[in-house]
């Protein structure tokens, strides 16, 4: 009898275990967005959802030039310098800084011009 009454405590742990388990992996952070150490990149859509490009050359390049004009909607610098992202149209300019991640760019579908600053 006492065996029995110790496979259950011993089950009354584990059932435990688990429920304690799943309370924090609910409470959890959102995992980081996929970007690679060393690349900043960008998302057609919000908060890091739809197609992702990714440069990491220092200097200014058009975005055009890689079919990402104008479609910029969130972004993730996972570089050690600053990356400044410019709309021609309206003049606007936003900053990512380094190791830093943006679900929601301040002018979305607007970049045409990036530039890390080396
Ligand atoms: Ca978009």
């Amino acid at each position: 009898m006492s065996v029995i009454r110790r496979r259950i405590a011993v089950l009354a742990g584990a059932v435990g275990l688990l429920a304690g388990s799943t309370v924090a992996s609910a409470s959890a952070a959102p995992p980081a967005p996929s970007c690679p150490e060393g690349w900043f990149c960008f998302w057609d859509g919000p908060n890091f959802q739809g197609s992702r490009g990714r440069l990491s050359d220092c200097g200014v390049q058009y975005l055009s030039t890689w079919g990402w004009g104008n479609r910029i909607e969130s972004s993730y610098n996972n570089t050690n310098r600053t990356v400044q992202y410019s709309d021609a149209t309206t003049g606007a300019v936003w900053f990512d800084a380094p190791y830093s991640a943006y679900g929601w760019v301040p002018v979305p579908n607007a970049a045409d011009r990036v530039e890390r600053l080396c």
